[in-house]
């Protein structure tokens, strides 16, 4: 059987109804071309020098490590010429960035956060990028940071790459998730995976449970029950994991199914949990629903969640339907 490229299925998703546009599906490959080098600097990892803090602060006041800058300058630089993107805005920049005026601009907007799982880049543990595409909205003009708070059910695509034991590249267009293995030696991307589905059920959670304290109520009953396992209120045993990468255990998910909480933290004044809504909730949220699985921030469907500021954070509540339900309802309940 013949293998089917990235081009090829984006050209098919093309041709198929106009699913994408011509522009969407150009903008697309020159993401996955971005996520290929970034992949190889982390490959290379101790032999060139990518490891470790790059002594700076990004907007959020969290440390920079050089593999953040890089990955952040790559995705910049190999997107601003291309003609498709209006602006881009990065977890790593504090205000979006415009094209420069020598290259012409597109209609569309490209939000990432470029290397996710900073905490892993040392470690040899997988990290990840993370993309969302929209639309700039009709009638703007100079693309502007208020440009970018739309609500996440108006992306055109998302995706993220996983640097782990092979290089994948999980993608939606709205028509389903499909998964491409990048082969190492051609730099060629594969789909491996066509329609990736998510069980309705599981037996496998996902949270940081050292920051059990500062959990509000609805979260602590419903990870007390979990953990009561077969003498509990749910009669079944539950798996805990947490690779402190969300692509990777988003990815996790995308496979075989579980539950990621990343939840609201009560030390925070504004209590609204370390994740980011623009480009981190909102196109896992896109993939995830994609794949047949539920995202809320707790209160809501997350791709409703109408964004007020650009590096918004958000609790998140994502995976297996019926689990999504539950602490969602728990939620609801008070
Ligand atoms: P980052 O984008 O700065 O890497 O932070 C986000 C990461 C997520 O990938 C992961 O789910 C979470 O932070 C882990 O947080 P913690 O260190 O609290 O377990
Ligand atoms: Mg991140």
């Amino acid at each position: 059987m013949s293998r089917i490229s990235l081009t090829q299925y984006l050209i098919e998703k093309q041709r198929e109804m106009g699913i994408i546009p011509g522009e969407l599906r150009l903008l697309l490959e020159v993401v996955a071309r971005a996520c290929k080098r970034i992949s190889y600097a982390v490959g290379k990892g101790a032999l060139s020098d990518i490891l470790g803090e790059a002594g700076s602060e990004n907007v959020q006041g969290e440390a920079q490590k050089k593999l953040d800058v890089i990955a952040n300058d790559t995705l910049l630089e190999a997107n601003e010429w291309g003609g498709h993107l209006a602006a881009m805005a990065s977890e790593e920049l504090d205000h979006p960035y415009e094209i420069p005026n020598r290259y012409p601009r597109g209609e569309f907007l490209l939000l990432f956060d470029p290397l996710d799982g900073s905490s892993n880049i040392d470690v040899n543990v997988s990290i990840g990028t993370i993309f969302s595409v929209l639309r700039m909205p009709e009638g703007a003009d100079e693309p502007e940071e208020k440009h970018f708070l739309q609500a996440g059910y108006r992306q055109l695509a998302a995706g993220y790459a996983v640097y782990g034991p092979s290089t994948l590249l999980v993608l939606t267009v709205g028509d389903g998730v499909a998964c491409f293995t990048m082969e190492r030696e051609t730099g060629s991307w594969w789909l491996t995976e066509t329609n990736m589905r998510i069980p309705e059920d599981t037996k496998e959670f996902a949270i940081n449970a050292s920051n059990m304290r500062h959990w509000e109520p609805p979260v602590r009953r419903y990870v007390d029950e979990l953990l009561a396992g077969k003498d509990g209120p749910r009669g079944k045993d539950f798996n805990m994991r947490w690779v402190a990468s969300m692509v990777s255990d988003v990815h996790r998910i995308m496979t075989r199914g579980g539950i990621f909480m990343y939840p609201r933290d009560k030390r925070e004044p504004d209590k609204a949990g370390k994740l980011r809504l623009l480009y981190e909730a909102n196109p896992m949220a896109f993939l995830v629903e994609q794949a047949g699985g539920a995202v809320t921030d707790g209160a809501g469907r997350m791709l409703e969640v109408r964004p007020s500021a650009l590096h918004q954070r958000v609790p998140v509540f994502l995976g297996s339907k019926n689990e999504v339900e539950r602490v969602t309802a728990y939620h609801l309940q008070g």
